[in-house]
């Protein structure tokens, strides 16, 4: 193993990798492409060599003496800490016993946010594994993409979304069999097995309630977070035990100032590492509990914050939006902090809620690269229509093509580096455009103002932001493009008043499709992508054209379709 990937050692003492399967440490890009980590804006960050961060969130707090406080509230009842602890404990045996797993494997997560996600995330790290969670809305060919890419043979599955991960793991893109590969399913009713065989509750019965955690390095590998990509396949994101911690020890006491008798609630799924962090390790992390709901809907979300007394809501802008047409039926007096990530918190919707609850939403922006937040703002601090301003661990500069300085007040690019940053999983090519000397580019153009404030302006790439959602066009025109319909199509995101964006396909329809009623058409390949890919990815809006605008080399000239709607 090369030595170079060793980052800063605190203490002297051992820094050995305890994976057997060294995938991760191999799939990691060159050591001069990371960006540069620093650990000296907050004297949190000191952390040992040796830590695994499934053992410091979860089995600390037991130890602690605070095994009988509360750690998720969910519909069926509540866990406590202890009940977490032993769950994951005896999913650990599991793999480790029955499931053959080795320090290093990866091991992939499918389910709604619930207990046995939570405690499956756990004993995956307790066992040394490498955690991927996969959005529940995923069909099969992403999850064949995802296993393919972190070169996974395990999955853990709710029950009622197991179809899809059973043909996943049955054969690889290619065709070829997924050699060795095994999915267990949870959530079944009583436990009882199932047609495909033993389900994990079954095989957790007679298992220990204690575990010895696998002694992981602060740089183990702890995770793989998949973002997607502008290039139509999504990016995987490869975070450390070490990276873990540090985002529960950055934002959530500097700015969230998170406290033990917090209940958290919120709408993002653990596969967002939005909701992973706000959801899961900020709760954990202080001994608060978490309220988590299947269907983040906003319905369900402002239901929940009522019948929970939540204190704490991590959501998407659209969310609040759509939550205040719902205020006159419910009570959120137990709300105090209200956080919103994934696409810029539009001033209306910040000044409505406001007017509304009494609360000042605090805007965050992250990144799945960067793990979570790094420029946000609470309390007083909070400038209506800026996102905020640095968090305590990270630094931000607006810069120009070259790297340098713009004056504050204009517009570039958003550099920011700090404990965590970009690394790629397999990818040089992206890698070498996120970093650059150092600085994460996250594609986002801001202003930065004389106060230290950043102001949003837009993506620098083509992603298409729907709802919180970031969809990829070019992915959605290889789906479109398979239907015998569609000659050629173009795919971007138009402004949407409820969702940000929407998804918009310029189609070229094949000579024989055309005596078809444009109506028909619209719904016909509106039908064929939801078959096909997260259904939110559909093109909500379809304009047949004759041909597509292009440059003299064949290139498609996205912006100039984005242009015809402005
Ligand atoms: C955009 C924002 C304006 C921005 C994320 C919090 O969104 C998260 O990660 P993704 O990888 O997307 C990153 C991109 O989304 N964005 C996010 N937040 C804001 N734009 N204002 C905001 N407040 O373009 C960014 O580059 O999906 C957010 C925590 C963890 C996350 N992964």
């Amino acid at each position: 193993m090369p030595n170079d990937m060793r980052t800063v050692a605190w203490a002297p003492g051992d820094v050995r990798t305890a994976h057997r399967d060294t995938f991760g440490r191999e799939s990691l890009p060159p050591r001069e492409l990371w960006p540069r980590l620093d650990f000296t804006g907050i004297p949190e960050l000191r952390y040992p060599n040796r830590v695994n961060c499934a053992v410091e969130l979860l089995d600390r707090v037991v130890e602690r003496g605070d095994g009988d406080r509360t750690v998720i509230h969910y519909p069926g009842g509540r866990w406590t800490y202890r009940d977490l602890l032993t769950t994951a404990n005896r999913i650990a045996h599991v793999l480790v016993d029955e499931l053959g797993l080795v320090p290093g494997n990866r091991v992939l997560l499918r389910g709604p946010n619930n207990p046995m996600m939570a405690a499956c995330w756990f004993a995956v790290l307790k066992a040394g594994g490498v955690v991927v969670c996969t959005m529940p809305l995923l069909r099969t060919r992403e999850l064949v993409f995802t296993a393919d890419k972190a070169r996974i043979t395990l999955a853990l599955t709710d029950t009622r979304l197991a179809t899809e991960c059973e043909e996943a793991f049955t054969r690889r893109g290619d065709g070829s069999p997924r050699e060795g590969a095994r999915v267990v399913h949870f959530g079944a009713p009583d436990g009882a097995p199932n047609a495909v065989g033993q389900s994990l509750e079954q095989l957790m019965r007679d298992k220990p309630a204690e575990f010895t955690n696998v002694d992981t390095a602060a740089d183990d590998l702890a995770l793989i977070a998949f973002t997607s990509g502008t290039t139509g396949e999504g990016k995987g994101t490869m975070h450390f035990h070490r990276d873990v911690l540090a985002i529960c020890d950055c934002f959530p006491p500097y700015v969230l100032k998170a406290t033990p008798e917090d209940v958290f609630i919120g709408s993002p799924p653990f596969a967002f590492t939005f909701g992973l962090g706000g959801l899961l390790l900020f709760p954990m992390r202080v001994g608060a509990a978490t309220v988590l709901l299947e269907q983040g809907t906003p319905p369900n979300l402002i239901k929940g914050i009522q019948d929970y007394g939540a204190t704490v809501v991590f959501t998407a802008p659209t969310a609040y939006r759509a939550m205040l047409g719902m205020l006159a039926q419910h009570d959120v007096s137990s709300l105090r902090r209200c956080v919103s990530a994934g696409e810029a918190l539009p001033l209306a919707t910040y000044e409505a809620w406001q007017q509304a609850t009494g609360l000042n939403i605090i805007d965050g922006i992250g990144a799945t690269e960067m793990l979570h937040i790094f420029i946000s703002a609470s309390d007083e601090d909070i400038r209506p229509g800026a996102t905020g301003k640095v968090v305590p661990g990270y630094e931000a500069r607006v810069v120009d093509a070259e790297m340098r300085d713009v004056a504050d007040g204009e517009i570039g690019r958003l550099a920011v580096r700090g404990p965590t940053g970009c690394r790629y999983l397999h990818n040089e090519e992206r890698q070498r455009a996120y970093v650059s000397d150092g600085w994460n580019l996250t594609g986002d153009s801001y202003k930065r103002d004389a106060d230290g404030y950043f102001w949003y302006q837009a993506r620098t790439d083509d992603m298409i932001i729907s709802s919180g959602y970031n969809i990829s066009g070019p992915e959605v025109e290889s789906v479109l493009l398979e239907h015998p319909a569609v000659l050629e199509c173009g795919v971007v995101g138009v402004p949407d008043v409820e969702r940000g964006q929407i998804v918009k396909a310029y189609v070229v329809l094949r000579p024989d499709a055309r005596q078809w009623a444009a109506k028909d058409m619209v719904k016909l390949l509106q039908d064929y992508v939801k078959a096909q890919i997260a259904p939110y990815k559909y093109p909500r809006a379809i304009e047949f054209l004759d041909a597509l605008p292009r440059t003299a080399t064949g290139k498609l000239q996205r912006y100039r379709l984005r242009e015809r709607v402005t």
